[in-house]
């Protein structure tokens, strides 16, 4: 016995519990593994490699300058989807448009996936954590080209979706709806073997991680609770400890371990929040509450927001259940949906 259960076997264990389960989805979630050692190959030698960092003199359809490693990213996950023929449409942050996957094994492909391929990318000359995310959906449509109604659905409707954080170690985080497994790569095998097996967000937490670069700006609930969050009140381990690394995967991942709360609300360069909704917010979202956690955009379940655009912006406070329920609480004391006043 080799004392670990790698990605493929748990998918595959997985399997067994669905019994009219194909093995498309398990054959999606292991490109989506595969692709990942690729771009976490890439990212470790990043600073090693001349051409592969630093800008590619392009801007996505956020208007950030693309890093050659995100598009290195996209490039290599659009393609280990491709050639798995499991998924027939791609959405990504680094392309305006979808892609539609219409190889010959893809035709009758059922899934779709919507990626940040490469989230907190800024970070990536610096050495800092950098993560992918993905969320996997099924096509409503029967027959033809996917639609915009096939991506442009509720996180309610998803069917997986998972994290991969390139960090101290790289790990893959995912769910298919019945909990959430966290597998950290060995790179002696190189074989993702499961390391966080139904992973639990703590209730509570003493960590906040937001820009406060950007208080001045800040709806009043969002103010209010910072300071509340800096109080000292030794019962309640306040004041609470600040931490934000400008990856959302990184901060978000830290929290599900040790507890904590996420937040970035409305603020005057992202009146509508910065965070996308489809390939960001939904996802996370998922894995939070699989994880006992919770996910809102200061008022509404994110999972219930209605999806319109393909690139649309949300506010999103993530983490630990009663950290969340707290800052809602404030925002509907002193920013009231009704009288949300964007700066
Ligand atoms: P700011 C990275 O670009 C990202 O989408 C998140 O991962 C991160 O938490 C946030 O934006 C950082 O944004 O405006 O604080 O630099």
């Amino acid at each position: 016995m080799s004392g670990f259960v790698t990605l493929g076997q748990f998918i595959i264990e997985k399997q067994a519990e669905f019994p009219y389960a194909k093995g498309e989805l398990s054959r999606l979630l292991r490109d989506i593994g595969i692709a990942a050692k690729v771009v976490n190959r890439e990212i470790n030698k990043a600073g090693l490699v001349n051409d592969i960092l630093g800008d590619v003199g392009t801007v996505n359809v956020q208007g950030e300058m693309q890093k050659k490693l995100d598009v290195y990213a996209n490039d290599h996950f659009i393609g280990a989807l491709t050639s798995g023929g499991e998924c027939c449409m791609v959405v990504s942050e680094e392309n305006e448009e979808v892609n539609h996957i219409e190889s010959p094994v893809s035709k009758n492909a059922k899934y779709i996936v919507a990626i940040d391929p490469l989230d907190g990318s800024s970070n990536i000359d610096v050495n800092v954590a950098v993560g992918t995310i993905f969320s996997i959906y099924r096509r409503k449509s029967v027959e033809g080209r996917p639609t915009m109604e096939d991506v442009l659905q509720k996180g309610t409707e998803q069917v997986a979706a998972g994290y991969i954080v390139y960090g101290s170690s790289t790990m893959l985080v995912y769910t298919t709806g019945c909990g959430v497994n966290g597998f950290t790569l060995d790179p002696s095998i190189g074989e993702f073997c499961l390391s966080h097996p139904n992973m639990k967000i703590p209730k509570d937490g003493t960590i906040y991680s937001i820009n406060e670069g950007n208080y001045k700006c800040f709806p009043d609930g969002v103010k209010k609770y910072i300071k509340y969050c800096q109080e000292e009140d030794p019962a309640t381990h306040r004041p609470y400890t600040s931490r934000y690394i400008g990856s959302m995967i990184a901060d978000l991942h830290r929290n599900m371990i040790k507890g904590g709360i996420y937040i970035y609300p409305t603020t005057a360069h992202a009146p509508q929040g910065k965070l996308r909704l489809v390939y960001e917010c939904n996802p996370m979202a998922f894995i939070l509450e699989q994880a006992g956690g919770r996910a809102t955009n200061g008022y509404q379940r994110i999972l219930d927001m209605e999806v319109t655009e393909l690139h649309q912006r949300a506010s999103i406070f993530a983490g630990s259940e009663n950290m969340v329920l707290l800052a809602e609480e404030y925002m509907r004391q002193y920013s009231p949906l009704e009288k949300a006043v964007l700066c």
